[in-house]
C-alpha cells in the first residue's frame, strides 16, 4: 500500500489495474536490485569471461509473472492482492506486452536470455530499446490493419535508464588517409554526422533468483551541440530538426521475419546499437586490461544472425584505428571473439547491403571490408587458381548487378564459429549457402538445435500440467527439463491420463473463452483444438491448412449422417504490411471463418477462428489448449521452428513434414507419436531442380483439391468480390506452386484423418500425448544454451556472492 502511495502517487480508491500493476511491478523490482548489483559485481571481481548476445530483437512479453514465478514469491505476492481484495489475474493482465521482435529469432533471444540467468552463466543481451515495438494487429472486415503498439505509453517499471552510459556513433562523413607516429598509413572518420546511444538496463531474473543478469537496450539521443554556439532563426530550428530525425534511430522495429527491405534506416539501426554495445563491451575490458590479447578470453560476441555482422568492420576499426593495432592482429582477435548463427537460407532473406549505401553510411567499413575481401581472396587465389566461379561466390561483394556486400559471408569469415539452428538446417547450409565456405573451413560450422524455456512455456503458461507434473515427479524438472522423461512411464497409467486430460480441458475452456471474447465465436471445448499460430508465410504453408479445411467442410456437409469429430481450427498471426500474398491469406482466413462457422448444415462439427493480434501473451494462453500443433513448412524452409517444441511440450500432438527441428522432435518423441507427411527436403530439392512439377495435374487428379480450389477461385468464400483470391489460384496453378502446397495436400489429408480417428480415442490419444510432453526435455534452451558455452563462447558459471560484506 505504501508502494502505492510512494512510487505511483495515488491513494487506493483512486488506484486503476494499470496502478497496481506498476506498484507491484515497482515492488518485485526492489527484490531484485540487490542480487543484481551482487551478480554484476561478482562478473567483475572474478574477472569473468562473459558472452554477449548481440541482437535486433528481444520479444519479451510481459515479465510480472515471469519475475515472480523464478523469484518464487508467486504465493506471497497472490496473498498480499488478495487482503487487498484485487485479483492477480487483473494486475498481470495490465502489463504490456513487450514485443520487440518480429517472432522466432526474437523469442529465442529472449528464451536464451532466461537460460543464461538460470543457470548463472555470465551473460549480457545488447538490442534496442524501440520506442514502437512490433504493431498491433486488427481485423477490419477480415483484413489486417496495423496499429502503432506504444508499449511505452504508460512508462516502463522494469528498465533503469543509465544517462551516463552514453556512447557516440557516427555516420557519413569521409575517410582522411594520415602518416601515425612511426610513419605508417593510418585512416580516421572524419566529417561525421553524431548520435548518441544512451542505455536502458532491465534485470533478468533466473531461475531462483540466485543469477540476475543485464539486457541493456539502446535508445538514440541527438548530441546537444546545437545548443551551443550562436544560431540565428532559421538554424536553430534547423538544428532542432536535427534532434528529432537523429532520434528516430530507435523510434520502431522493422516488422519483417523472413524479407530484408535494404533500407538506410535499418542499416543505420544496427550499426547503431553493434557500435554501442561493442564501445561498451571494451571499456568493460579496458576495466581489467592494457593489451587486447586476451579479449577473446574475456569476452565472446555471439551475432544472432547478421543483423549485428557489421560489428566484424566495427570491431576491425575500433582495434586498428583508435587503438593502433596492427591489422593482423586485430583480425585475429576479432575472428576469436565473434560466432554467428543463422537463421534462413531463404535467399530474399540474406541481407546484402548496396556498395554504394554502405560507402556513404559507413565509408571507413566499406574500406575495411575491402581490406577483409582482398586480403582473404588473395589467399585463396593462391590455393584455387583459376576458379573464378568460386572465389566470385566466396566474395564478401556480390558483383551481379548493383554491387553488395553479402553479410553472411562477412560473418562467415569474421567468426570462429558458424552454427544453424536445427540438424537439417545445418546440414543444408552445408550444402547451399554456405558450400564454398565449407569446403574452405571445413570445421567452422556446427549445429545448435534451438530450444525453448520451461520456465515461460510450461510453468508459467500452463500452471495446470505444471502442478501435476509436479505432484509426480517432483519440481527438479523445471531447472532440469531431462527429469521429464519420468513421466513417460505415467503414460500406461489410467488415472494420470485422467488428469492430464483434465489439466487440457482447463486450458482448453481458458482459451475458449478466450476466443468468445476476441471474436465472439463459440467453440466446443471437446472439439480437437487444431492449431496453427505463427507468422503469415506462404513457406509456413497457412494455405495448406486452409485447403483441408474447406475440404473438410465439403466433406461434413457431402455426409450429414457420419458422425464427425468435431475441429476447431485455431489460426492466428501477423503478416509483414508490406506482404500482400500473407495479408490475402488473412483475408481468406476470415472469409472461410464467415462461411463455415454460420453454416448449419455442418452442426458445429467444424469452427474456424483466426485470432488477432497474436504475441508472447496470446502464446500463453493459446499454446497450453492445443490438441493438434501445425508444422507443415515446405520441407527444407523452415530452418527450426520454436513453437514446434513449445506445442509438443504442452502435449500437443504434432502434424508435420520433415523440417526444422521437426526432425528431431520425430525422434525424441518417436515416430509413432507424431504425424509426420510430405515430401522430404531432398525430394523438394529434386522436384524443383527437374522443373517438372505440373500443380495441374495434381489437381486435376485429386477431386476433394479441385472442388477447394474451384470454390475459392469462384467466390464461394467471397461473395462480394469473386476474383479476390485470383492470386492466390494463380499462386498454386499456372504460378507453377512454389511452396508445393498442392504436392503435399493428398498425405496432408492422410495425415489428418489419422489424427481425427486417433482422436476418437481418447486414452490412446492421452497417452501419445503424454509421452510428447514426457520426451521433449531435450529441447530446453538450457540444453541449448550449455552447448553454446562449451562449445563456442567457453563460458562457465559463475555463483554470485549475497553475503553482502564480502564485496562491499
Ligand atoms: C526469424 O524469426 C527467423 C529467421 C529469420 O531469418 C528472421 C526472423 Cl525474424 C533472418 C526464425 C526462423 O524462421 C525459424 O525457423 C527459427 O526457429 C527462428 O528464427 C529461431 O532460430
Amino acid at each position: 500500500m505504501e508502494w502505492l502511495v510512494y512510487s505511483v502517487g495515488k491513494d487506493a480508491r483512486a488506484a486503476t489495474r494499470r496502478d497496481w500493476f506498476h506498484t507491484v511491478a515497482l515492488a518485485v523490482r526492489d527484490r531484485v536490485v540487490d542480487r543484481w548489483m551482487d551478480t554484476t559485481r561478482s562478473y567483475y571481481h572474478e574477472d569473468a569471461k562473459r558472452v554477449y548476445y548481440l541482437s535486433l530483437e528481444f520479444l519479451i512479453g510481459r515479465l510480472l509473472t515471469n519475475s515472480l514465478s523464478n523469484l518464487g514469491i508467486m504465493d506471497e505476492c497472490r496473498q498480499a492482492l488478495d487482503r487487498l481484495g484485487l485479483s492477480m489475474e487483473d494486475v498481470v493482465d495490465a502489463e504490456p506486452d513487450a514485443a520487440l521482435g518480429n517472432g522466432g529469432l526474437g523469442r529465442l533471444a529472449a528464451c536464451f536470455l532466461d537460460s543464461m540467468a538460470s543457470q548463472g552463466l555470465p551473460g549480457y543481451g545488447y538490442g534496442i530499446r524501440y520506442e514502437f515495438g512490433l504493431f498491433e494487429q486488427r481485423f477490419e472486415n477480415g483484413w489486417q490493419v496495423e496499429y502503432p503498439e506504444q508499449w511505452l505509453q504508460f512508462g516502463n517499471p522494469w528498465e533503469f535508464a543509465r544517462p551516463e552510459v552514453l556512447y557516440p556513433v557516427q555516420f557519413y562523413g569521409r575517410v582522411e588517409e594520415f602518416r601515425d607516429s612511426v610513419g605508417e598509413r593510418a585512416y580516421r572518420w572524419v566529417d561525421a554526422d553524431r548520435v548518441l546511444a544512451m542505455a536502458y538496463d532491465t534485470p533478468v531474473v533466473g531461475y531462483g533468483g540466485e543469477t540476475i543478469n543485464t539486457l541493456r537496450l539502446w535508445s538514440a539521443r541527438a548530441t546537444r551541440d546545437f545548443n551551443f554556439g550562436h544560431f540565428n532563426d532559421g538554424a536553430y530550428m534547423k538544428a532542432v530538426e536535427q534532434k528529432i530525425l537523429s532520434e528516430n534511430l530507435s523510434r520502431v522495429l522493422y516488422p519483417n521475419d523472413a524479407t530484408e527491405t535494404g533500407k538506410e534506416l535499418r542499416l543505420k539501426q544496427e550499426y547503431f546499437f553493434t557500435s554501442a554495445s561493442l564501445q561498451d563491451i571494451l571499456r568493460r575490458y579496458l576495466q581489467h586490461h592494457t593489451s587486447f590479447d586476451n579479449l577473446p578470453n574475456k569476452a565472446a560476441i555471439q551475432l544472432n544472425d547478421t543483423h549485428p555482422a557489421i560489428g566484424i568492420a566495427e570491431l576491425m576499426r575500433l582495434l586498428v584505428d583508435q587503438h593502433a593495432l596492427r591489422w593482423d592482429n586485430a583480425w585475429e582477435i576479432t575472428r576469436a571473439t565473434f560466432a554467428y548463427t543463422n537463421h534462413t537460407l531463404l535467399p530474399e532473406a540474406l541481407e546484402a547491403w548496396p556498395v554504394r549505401m554502405i560507402e556513404r553510411v559507413l565509408p571507413r567499413h566499406m574500406q575495411i571490408i575491402y581490406e577483409i575481401n582482398a586480403k582473404f581472396l588473395n589467399r585463396t587465389k593462391a590455393k584455387a587458381a583459376g576458379d573464378n566461379a568460386r572465389l566470385s561466390r566466396l566474395s564478401l561483394i556480390d558483383e551481379r548487378g548493383e554491387r553488395r556486400v553479402r553479410m553472411g559471408n562477412l560473418a562467415f569469415l569474421g567468426s570462429h564459429h558458424v552454427n544453424g539452428v536445427s540438424a537439417l538446417h545445418t546440414d543444408l547450409m552445408k550444402q547451399t549457402v554456405f558450400h564454398d565456405f565449407h569446403e574452405e573451413f571445413p570445421d567452422r560450422i556446427n549445429n545448435k538445435t534451438n530450444g525453448i524455456t520451461p520456465r515461460r512455456w510450461l510453468k508459467q503458461a500452463n500452471p495446470a500440467l505444471s502442478e501435476l507434473i509436479t505432484t509426480r515427479i517432483g519440481q527438479g524438472w523445471i531447472s532440469d527439463l531431462s527429469q521429464i522423461s519420468a513421466l513417460s512411464e505415467k503414460a500406461e497409467d489410467v488415472v494420470f491420463r485422467e488428469e492430464f486430460r483434465r489439466a487440457k480441458r482447463k486450458n482448453k475452456k481458458r482459451l475458449a473463452a478466450y476466443i468468445a471474447r476476441q471474436t465472439g465465436e463459440e467453440v466446443l471445448v471437446d472439439s480437437i483444438f487444431d492449431v496453427q499460430v505463427k507468422r503469415m508465410h506462404e513457406y509456413k504453408r497457412q494455405l495448406l491448412n486452409v485447403l483441408h479445411t474447406i475440404a473438410l467442410y465439403n466433406e461434413m456437409r457431402d455426409n450429414p449422417t457420419v458422425s464427425w469429430v468435431p475441429v476447431t481450427k485455431i489460426f492466428a498471426g501477423k503478416a509483414a504490411p508490406s506482404y500482400h500474398m500473407a495479408k490475402l491469406i488473412i483475408k481468406l482466413i476470415n472469409d472461410v471463418a464467415k462461411v463455415v462457422n454460420h453454416d448449419p448444415s455442418v452442426h458445429d462439427n467444424l469452427k474456424v477462428v483466426l485470432l488477432p493480434n497474436y504475441n508472447v501473451t496470446a502464446a500463453e494462453i493459446i499454446i497450453p489448449a492445443a490438441d493438434l500443433s501445425e508444422q507443415i513448412s515446405t520441407a527444407g524452409m523452415e530452418a527450426s521452428g520454436t513453437g514446434n517444441m513449445k506445442l509438443a511440450l504442452n502435449g500437443a500432438l504434432t502434424i508435420g513434414t520433415l523440417d526444422g527441428a521437426n526432425v528431431e522432435i520425430r525422434e525424441h518423441v518417436g515416430a509413432d507419436n507424431i504425424f509426420i507427411f510430405g515430401m522430404t527436403a531432398d525430394e523438394v530439392n529434386d522436384l524443383r531442380a527437374s522443373g517438372g512439377f505440373n500443380p495441374r495435374e495434381v489437381i486435376a487428379s485429386n477431386p476433394s483439391l479441385k472442388r477447394a480450389l474451384d470454390m475459392i477461385s469462384t467466390g464461394a468464400f467471397s461473395p462480394d468480390d469473386r476474383n479476390r483470391y485470383h492470386p492466390i489460384v494463380q499462386a498454386l496453378t499456372d504460378g507453377g506452386d512454389h511452396f508445393l502446397v498442392t504436392a503435399d495436400f493428398a498425405d496432408y489429408c492422410r495425415a489428418q484423418d489419422a489424427a481425427m480417428q486417433l482422436y476418437r480415442d481418447q486414452e490412446e490419444w492421452t497417452r501419445k500425448a503424454i509421452l510428447n510432453t514426457a520426451n521433449m526435455g531435450w529441447f530446453s534452451s538450457d540444453r541449448t544454451v550449455n552447448e553454446y558455452a562449451e562449445e563456442i563462447w567457453d563460458v562457465h558459471p559463475v555463483h554470485p556472492n549475497h553475503d553482502g560484506e564480502g564485496f562491499r
